[in-house]
């Protein structure tokens, strides 16, 4: 595979940009070599500057649940083109938008529209401290919610002792209002709850985890959760920027049956373009200016460009729920492949799946939280991407990821990937 001019494009890049890329998941630090540099995606495929196409199950790291550029996003970007970018203005498209999610998301009665998954946890943070006039929140160890400082914490010395900064420029002011629990791990919840009694704002959680690989909730976990935050006055947050319309119209709250006390969403819901929200009951978004005291704004929230993106992908949910169906058989042919491969190699290794989004961890342990992810082998994964990158089939470039399904892809692509992987297996275990 061919990789000369991403190369270059690499060299000059990291003149420019630090480690020339604009988000550091993209410089393949975690499996080592050039990343690539794409040009063009159309449907499943992605091409690069060097001419090489692979199938991609990145898919923009989730955002493409209908494929590259699907021809119903493309029309409505390019018709409102016509009409301009950004106003800074209320438009029509944004309250459409709006009232869609509200209609197909079970927790959402009011939502606002932001430019990034990170926009929305932060935002969502600050309301739900707002409103209970608490300050300290709760998020679980793996789960990843976006750049926001009061996330970007690691557990203190122990189980009860509030978070410390795991990144310079975060303060130990900061990060002392934020403890870690342990996902699937009721009990690290409710300990660090009792040892502060009316003090928790929030409980934040990747309903189902995308970012230490996929790690569904175990069984009853996520109703505890909202027992525990009903019964505390705690506002639960399900950030759902990859698992909303991704796992159903409704996201993991509909397919989990738990609802939120407010939910963020991205990805998706921007068809490709940059758009976050938030949202909940009215009485808890109303808090938000100019209703109300807490402050939150943005330029480009709501612009007519993006939002008319995301309102054609979710317009198109809407009308169409079956698309689940075939993302599901899709996904699960290829869980399918993925077993047998394994089984004929005589690995046991752990895979994840739910609906469209899944990992395989190179480790044979069952992968239910951090701890039990990290124990995958990382050296094999970087082997087994690259190999796989050189047959056309471009995967997550870390194996603290999740790979995606489109409704682009087909059956035969999958079939494809199972092909490949074989052969990859074979190099590398036999
Ligand atoms: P953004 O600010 O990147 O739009 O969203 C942050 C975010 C919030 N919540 C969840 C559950 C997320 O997964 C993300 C961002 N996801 C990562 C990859 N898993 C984005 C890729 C990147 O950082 O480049």
């Amino acid at each position: 595979m061919k990789v000369d001019y991403s190369s270059k494009l690499f060299e000059q890049a990291k003149n420019y940009i630090p480690g020339g890329v604009n988000s550091p998941v993209r410089a393949f630090r975690a499996v080592g070599g050039t990343p690539i540099f794409v040009k063009r995606g159309l449907g499943s495929r992605i091409l690069d500057v060097d001419g090489n196409e692979f199938i991609d199950f990145v898919c923009s790291w989730g955002p493409h649940i209908f494929g590259h550029l699907p021809k119903f996003v493309k029309n409505t970007i390019i018709e409102q083109l016509e009409n301009g970018t950004s106003f800074g203005a209320p438009t029509i498209q944004e309250v459409r938008l709006a009232q869609l999610i509200c209609e197909l998301v079970p927790s959402i009665e009011m939502v606002r529209l932001v430019n990034s998954g990170t926009e929305a946890t932060m935002s969502a943070i600050r309301l739900a401290r707002a409103y209970t006039s608490r300050e300290k929140i709760i998020k679980f160890a793996g789960c990843y919610h976006g750049h926001f400082d009061a996330f970007l914490v690691s557990a203190g010395s122990g189980a009860l002792t509030f978070g410390v900064p795991n990144s310079p420029g975060v303060t130990v002011g900061v990060a002392k209002d934020t403890y870690i629990a342990r996902y699937n791990d009721i009990d690290s919840v409710y300990r660090i709850v009792k040892e502060n009694p009316n003090q928790i704002a929030a409980i934040i959680i990747e309903p189902v985890a995308g970012n230490m690989g996929v790690v569904p909730p175990k069984e009853g976990f996520l109703q505890k959760l909202k027992d525990m935050c009903t019964d505390e006055g705690i506002l639960l947050v399900f950030d759902e920027v990859i698992t909303g319309f991704r796992l159903a119209p409704g996201g993991a709250q509909e397919l989990y049956g738990v609802v939120p006390d407010i939910t963020t969403l991205g990805k998706i819901i921007g068809g490709g373009l940059p758009v976050g929200a938030f949202g909940g009951r009215k009485e808890i978004m109303e808090l938000l200016a100019p209703t109300g005291p807490v402050y939150q704004a943005g330029t480009l929230s709501g612009n007519p460009i993006a939002v008319s993106a995301g309102l054609a992908v979710l317009k198109f949910i809407k009308e169409n729920p079956s698309i689940y169906k075939s993302l599901e058989f899709k996904a699960s042919l290829l869980e399918e492949g993925i077993k047998v491969n394994l089984s004929r190699f005589g690995k046991r290794f752990t895979l994840n799946r739910i609906g469209s989004m899944l990992t395989l961890f190179f480790t044979e342990n069952e992968v239910t939280d951090l701890e039990s992810a990290l124990k995958s082998d990382t050296v094999l994964y970087a082997s087994y991407f690259h190999k796989m990158l050189d047959r056309g089939i471009y995967l997550p470039c870390s194996q603290f990821e999740a790979m995606f399904i489109s409704y682009a892809h087909t059956e035969d692509e999958i079939k494809f990937f199972v092909k490949t992987q074989f052969e990859v297996f074979k190099e590398l275990f036999q």
